[in-house]
């Protein structure tokens, strides 16, 4: 197939998970185009089959917000009538699912109908979507997309309580790589890490309200009173300048490392003795899971699709969200006890087995082909 994925290229799940599916299609032989303002973060190599087309912005004094939905649907279109795409797969509905949409329209009036899959990955429902400013064209382009998948069940649920769906919406879950994803020996790093054989906790997220990062903090810092330990503070974002202030005023600042957006996080949780997410909305929680392949147990809120990844009392804990003592009492639980937290990390690890790419790939494979056998049948 010929197929074009538009993502946001950034730091966050949505292009992380866009663009690894793209180089998972492309290693089966699929023709992957990636279509989107800047070379996605986990696109850093050559690869056959895989293409990238810039999408550039004409600077206006006019215009006071460059529109960038315009010049991505001017992209498409180009893209599509040139490459000859089969289909075009858009993550994260804002602006993308729309963008589609009028893509799709114009290129209809050339003679091509090209079908486009929606997937939800979040807060493009959650926090961002059900704002009144997107809502009403988030609804349209789901309801107008051809194909919808959503990261989770919780967040299916999510989206038809939101908004007035009338299309089927197909889950399919975050995948791993564990290839790439493993435990490795890395003792010569764990030494410069945590040269007393401190226990390491990890944190990775972009650093938003939304991700709870001041309770990473203020957990730590209890698990810190009960035994000696160090914190991994990795990727970067607007709560950053808080969070250093509030290492300030807990007076755990040589105890925490931030490492700003690492390329090599596998390196980072192979030394990782556990994961923090303690976020407010999370619609799947893939750093979770990349943790788990790395045999890293996970504490973590409720919110949201974690409980379909983090398997109370096996993998790790789920508590309320905001309840630092709870998820600090489960940290220290499992840290205090060799024994018990060699079961967690065995049993993260199967879990992460679970969402293997060879599993999840041909998933979508299967639904592409769905839908451009129902976009065929009615042109
Ligand atoms: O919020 C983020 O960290 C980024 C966000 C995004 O849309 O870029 O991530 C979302 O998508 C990921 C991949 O599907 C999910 O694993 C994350 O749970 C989800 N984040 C939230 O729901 C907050």
């Amino acid at each position: 197939m010929n197929i074009g994925i538009v993502c946001y290229p950034t730091y966050g799940g949505s292009g992380v998970l866009a663009t690894e599916l793209g180089k998972g299609l492309a290693q089966k032989g699929h023709k992957v185009h990636f279509i989107t303002y800047r070379q996605p973060t986990r696109l850093n190599s050559f690869q056959q089959n895989v293409f990238y087309h810039e999408v550039s912005t004409a600077d206006y004094p006019l215009f006071e917000y460059t529109p960038y939905d315009t010049a991505l649907t001017s992209k498409l279109v180009d893209v599509v009538m040139h490459a000859e795409l089969d289909i075009l797969h858009v993550h994260y509905a804002i602006p993308h699912a729309a963008v589609a949409f009028m893509a799709k329209q114009i290129l209809k009036t050339k003679g091509i109908n090209i079908p486009f899959i929606t997937t939800l990955h979040g807060t493009d429902i959650t926090l961002v979507g059900n704002h009144s400013s997107f809502a009403p064209v988030v609804e349209f382009s789901i309801n107008n997309s051809d194909g919808v998948t959503a990261v989770s069940d919780n967040l299916k649920k999510q989206t038809l309580s939101t908004f007035n769906i009338n299309k089927e919406i197909k889950t399919i879950h975050n995948f791993i790589d564990l290839k790439r994803f493993q435990k490795t020996n890395k003792d010569h790093f764990k030494k410069a890490i945590a040269p007393d054989g401190e226990k390491v906790i990890t944190h990775v997220s972009n650093f938003r309200k939304v991700k709870r990062t001041d309770d990473v903090i203020r957990i730590f810092q209890k698990i810190h009173q009960a035994m000696p330990s160090t914190l991994l503070m990795i990727g970067d974002g607007p709560e950053r300048q808080n969070l250093e202030e509030l290492c300030r005023t807990l007076h755990i600042c040589d105890k925490v490392r931030y490492l700003g957006k690492q390329d090599a996080i596998e390196e980072l949780l192979a030394v990782s003795d556990l994961f923090l997410m303690p976020s407010e909305s999370e619609s799947f929680g893939l750093a979770a899971l990349e943790a788990m392949a790395c045999e890293v147990p996970v504490v973590s809120s409720n919110a949201g699709g974690l409980p379909e990844v983090n398997i109370e009392g096996q993998t790790g804990y789920l508590c309320d969200v905001g309840d630092v003592e709870a998820m600090a009492k489960r940290s220290i639980e499992i840290l205090s006890d060799e024994s018990r937290h060699q079961v967690f990390k065995n049993n993260a690890l199967a879990q992460a087995e679970q969402f293997d790419i060879q599993n999840i790939l041909p998933i979508y494979e299967e639904y592409y082909e769905e839908i451009l056998a129902g976009v065929t049948a009615d042109s």
